[in-house]
């Protein structure tokens, strides 16, 4: 014995023998045969003595999705048999042709189409200010402090210079679309914060706790200012983000969850707009309630929902919201348009009619995901149009 034969002789297993396949004798078995060639059909049946032959085949035809009212019998063969157990049997053969269709009746009357053309008025473009439209801008993840890509300085610049261009697409979009409503929301981390890794990521973050707000502030009220005289209402919302989380006892507990300086800094513009007077009466300020991470502002008829992704795993972002409107009491079973941050990336999916979009982060990279995996941020804000729970247009803003 040499060495395969040896090795295949221990690998062996015991496998059953294959059965030979069993030969269906026509003469023999009941059959139900057909056979189709583009518009004939032939059935064969065979069966005992009393078989209707004729409605046996067309439980045939049926039986491979043909409707009998559609075919009509051209030619019949039948013959009587003896069956195996000596039992007289029937065989039947029919052949079918397929029905022609009346091609005449069925045509549409393409003068009638044509008149279409002579009723049909074009609608004219749109420019002028006011309207049912509402105009929203969405950014977050700004982490105001971090070293990381162009750092504290680059984020603040960007953040600017992208509110200004969104404040200039507004005449743009409203070449298309009557726009009486402008709505900023802020989608959290818009500080580094020294809360996130249990305060380890405070070498790489040089401002302090008090300069990160301050210019969240500031930049918060920019966007305020650029849009406020363009527009008959301007809402602005912030959520809380992981980042802003104001302090976690023992570096792991939570306080409430709207204990957020993503929220407060907003809340403190809000404070200065009210005393700013006239100008800025038009002006509404929203947070999530006590205790809550989430906020929805009507827009247009459409229901936007904001919230700091943090509280779904990526891609889960649809099952927590199916999960949140479950709850009759949360304002997310009424949600249309769903705004998030949290996972720096633009990122567009829809469910029948509802909409989720996350915004990019407004920081330039996070260094530690770069060296992870080799991605750098591609940063900017998003524009969108929305009304009646649509979302026609969405833009990136960079
Ligand atoms: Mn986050």
């Amino acid at each position: 014995m040499n060495k395969s034969e040896l090795l295949n002789d221990l690998l062996a297993t015991p496998t059953a023998p294959a059965l030979a396949g069993r030969q269906a004798d026509p003469d023999k078995d009941f059959t139900r045969q057909i056979e189709v060639t583009g518009d004939a059909a032939e059935v064969t049946v065979r069966g005992p003595e009393g078989t209707d032959p004729e409605s046996t085949a067309a439980d045939v035809l049926r039986a491979h999705q043909l409707d009998p009212a559609e075919w009509e019998i051209t030619g019949f063969r039948s013959s009587e048999w003896t069956m195996a157990n000596g039992e007289p049997g029937v065989s039947a053969r029919f052949s079918f042709g397929r029905r022609k269709a009346d091609a005449v009746a069925e045509r549409p009357d393409l003068d009638e189409l044509l008149r279409a053309f002579d009723t049909y008025t074009p609608s004219r473009a749109v420019t002028e200010a006011g309207g049912e439209w509402t105009y929203v801008v969405a950014l977050g993840d700004m982490q105001f402090g971090k070293l990381d890509g162009d750092g504290p300085e680059g984020t603040l610049r960007r953040a600017m210079k992208c509110i200004d261009k969104a404040a200039n697409l507004l005449p743009e979009y409203r070449k298309r679309f009557r726009i009486g409503h402008v709505h900023i929301a802020w989608l959290g981390d818009h500080v580094e914060g020294f809360q996130s890794q249990g305060g380890a990521n405070v070498w790489r973050t040089p401002l302090t706790l008090t300069e990160q707000i301050r210019l969240t502030r500031r930049v918060m009220a920019h966007g305020v200012m650029e849009f406020a005289p363009q527009v008959d209402r301007l809402t602005v919302a912030a959520v809380p983000g992981n980042h802003g989380e104001a302090v976690r006892p023992g570096g792991k507990g939570v306080t409430r969850y709207d204990d957020s300086h993503d929220t407060d800094a907003l809340v403190a513009v809000g404070e200065a707009l009210a005393i700013a007077g006239e100008e800025y009466t038009h002006v509404e300020v929203y947070v999530p309630d006590t205790d809550e991470l989430t906020v929805v502002v009507d827009c247009s008829g459409t229901v936007v929902a904001h919230a700091h992704g943090h509280q779904w795993r990526a891609g889960r972002h649809f099952e927590w919201w199916r999960g949140q409107a479950f709850n009759k009491a949360s304002a997310m079973h009424t949600a249309d348009l769903l705004l998030a941050g949290h996972l720096h990336h633009e990122f567009i999916d829809t469910d029948g009619p509802r909409t989720f979009v996350q915004v990019p982060a407004m920081e330039s990279e996070s260094t530690w995901w770069r060296h992870r995996t080799g991605t750098v941020g591609a940063p900017g804000l998003m524009v969108m149009v929305t009304r009646d729970g649509q979302v026609p247009v969405k833009e990136v803003v960079r």
